[in-house]
């Protein structure tokens, strides 16, 4: 079985080449996506190092003069097949953009460090042949310091989100407040190729687009500069901030391996860490996201509030194991993790970000269990993607109960974790 899924998922992640980057998926996602490459890589660490190195020296490549990592680094051939694209960022005429290639203006979770140090690992001779921490270590420091300076918009230590393509979990219900008092009306005309390789009840609606059109038409149109006074949607996710804090951990490990000092990415993990328990809601036993505009903290149990899971020195991990075993998600018959609270009236287990369950998140909350000690059920998670990717074509994500295939399929990041489920 083993060997099958290996075989499966190289022959996509071949597919899904592109000279210097993956693509998330051939037709949906035809440019390089920033979080999508370190999963990828993470996989692909396994069979090619080199190729995993190229990987993330391609999203270098696109890093600002401020250090934010872009969102999508655009394929200047695909401009029509992907909205918004290149034509809507302009990305060159912003100060600090990078000029050789063009790219989105805001950022996605930041697991790069995280990923960086894990191809290391996956064979430090190659990496160290080809001095790849030491090529990437101060571009991951000025990346951190972005996210840790520019996006503490609420001052209290997390980094914000401006808008919901930044949380990687687009119309998860922890936007949908917010979302409530963004206009629809965006200048740009909506353009919807994505509807041409998916099926529209599985992607966000067209009011939801309007909406997101908006923010990033108001976003771009000053500057992308994070300091628009008014802006309206800056939330502090769970997710983002737990990833921040896990890759700081990898900093400091990076550090140490390049015999520089590194403490200072413990003490900034640490303060990420204890800074996210205002995100803590006890009666949910997760935490879930805050919105920095009002001060108020969302009401909703999503896979982002389980993520700190993989957090040392995580001060809820009983309640946290709880809530992931009880009727909000797993419930004793899942196969992987719901994103959505399945007791919730608005549970869709086919609806994106809305209920099903997706292969990265599964992961994460695999490599949080298997930290933990809880190695059977790490064991179970790792199974069934392995399983499910290979049976159902790679799929973007699943129905969480009956592993029926949703979203579009040759998913580059279930065939790259999938490949890392089976050494
Ligand atoms: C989805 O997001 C993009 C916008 O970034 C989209 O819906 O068009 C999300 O699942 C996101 O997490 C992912 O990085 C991206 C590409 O796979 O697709």
């Amino acid at each position: 079985m083993a060997e099958l899924i290996a075989a499966r998922s190289t022959a996509v992640l071949e597919a899904n080449w592109r000279t210097t980057h993956t693509v998330p998926a051939a037709g949906l996602y035809p440019h390089q996506w920033s979080w999508d490459s370190s999963f990828i890589a993470v996989g692909l660490s396994r069979i090619s190092p080199r190729r995993a190195g190229q990987e993330m020296d391609a999203l270098f490549a696109g890093q600002w003069d401020d250090g934010r990592l872009p969102q999508i680094i655009f394929d200047p051939h695909r401009d029509e097949d992907y909205a918004p694209g290149a034509s809507f960022w302009q990305s060159r005429l912003i100060p600090g953009s990078p000029k050789q290639v063009e790219t989105a203006g805001l950022v996605q979770p930041p697991n790069h460090a995280w990923a960086v140090w894990k191809i290391h690992q996956a064979d430090p001779a190659e990496s160290r042949r080809r001095s790849f921490l030491e090529r990437n270590y101060s571009k991951l420091v000025r990346w951190h310091e972005y996210l840790s300076g520019r996006r503490d918009r609420g001052g209290s230590g997390l980094a914000c989100i401006v808008h919901p393509w930044e949380s990687g979990t687009d119309n998860s219900p922890l936007w949908d407040t917010v979302m409530k008092r963004i206009p629809a009306d965006s200048k740009t005309e909506l353009n919807r190729p994505d509807l041409q390789h998916a099926d529209a009840g599985e992607r966000p609606s067209q009011k939801e687009y309007g909406k997101y059109f908006w923010m990033a038409e108001r976003y771009r149109d000053h500057g992308c500069d994070d300091a628009d006074a008014d802006y309206p949607f800056l939330m502090e996710d769970p997710l983002f901030n737990t990833l921040l804090a896990v890759s700081e951990l990898a900093l400091a490990d990076i550090a140490a391996e390049l015999g520089l000092p590194g403490e200072a990415h413990g003490d900034r993990a640490q303060q990420i860490t204890e800074a996210l328990e205002a995100l803590y809601v006890p009666e949910l036993g997760c935490y879930s996201a805050r919105d920095v505009t009002d001060g108020t903290v969302v009401k909703k149990a999503t896979i982002n509030g389980l993520i700190p899971l993989l957090l040392p020195g995580q001060v809820h991990t009983d309640a946290l194991l709880e809530t992931l075993n009880g009727p909000r998600f797993m419930d004793g018959r899942a196969l992987l993790v719901p994103s959505y609270d399945a007791t919730a009236v608005d549970h869709n287990p086919a609806l994106y970000w809305r209920g099903p369950a997706w292969f990265n998140m599964s992961w994460m909350v695999a490599e949080a269990l298997d930290r933990l000690g809880h190695t059977d059920q790490a064991a179970f998670l790792r199974g069934n993607i392995g399983r499910l990717a290979a049976e159902h074509n790679f799929p973007e994500y699943v129905d969480p109960w009956t592993g029926a295939a949703h979203g579009t399929r040759r998913f580059s990041w279930t065939a790259a974790l999938a490949l890392e489920t089976t050494y």
